[in-house]
């Protein structure tokens, strides 16, 4: 990409193996649902969110938190694959529950400070295939999008937060679960 590193694996977890975790996350995690402090109106997100990481990792933006949890086997186990073929190494992960088509996230980049400038993100999908839009942040020419299917892998990389922007556009085509695990390492 210009401005950015991106990489797609799409089939990085086998098909059945990622039925088999899609069932079990949305069951084990201590899902909750954060609201916003936007312009002095307080709204909920349109999605779930829980977050594991090491011991003194934290994650929040605009004015919400998100209770640390410890890593599971099944998540620490998932973390060691990624790693294993990225060459990174991740001491957290944000998972993101997209209950059916009408959960979202709008324009962003995973730019927080405790990130760091050039973060690479690795980024877990399962369930329900759902459009990934990325957008130049000054080139409005520049756009992309990719359909991400179960089981597959995405890695941001590079100065991609710096200069992109991505969403999950709302859909009516999916109305299955989709749950993405992105793993990140933050300073602690
Ligand atoms: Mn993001």
């Amino acid at each position: 990409m210009p401005d950015g590193e991106l990489h797609y694996a799409p089939e990085f977890l086998p098909a059945d193996i990622a039925d088999q975790h899609l069932n079990d996350i949305i069951a084990a995690t201590p899902w909750q649902q954060s609201r916003l402090h936007i312009a002095g109106r307080e709204c909920l997100i349109p999605r779930l969110n829980a977050w594991y990481g090491d011991k003194a990792t934290h994650y929040g933006y605009s004015g919400m938190r998100l209770d640390l949890n410890p890593w599971t086997e099944q998540l620490s186990a998932l973390k060691q694959q990624v790693e294993a073929a990225t060459g990174g190494v991740f001491n957290s992960a944000l998972l993101n529950y997209y209950r059916s088509g009408s959960d979202s996230v709008d324009w962003h980049s995973d730019d927080e400070r405790e990130l760091g400038s050039r973060p690479v993100i690795a980024a877990l999908s399962i369930g329900a295939m759902r459009r990934f839009d990325l957008r130049h942040k000054t080139r409005k020419d520049l756009r992309y999008k990719l359909e991400l299917q179960h089981g597959s892998l995405l890695v941001m990389a590079g100065a991609m937060q710096q200069h992109w922007a991505h969403r999950i556009a709302k859909t009516k085509d999916h109305s299955e679960a989709r749950i993405s695990i992105t793993f990140r390492q933050v300073v602690t």
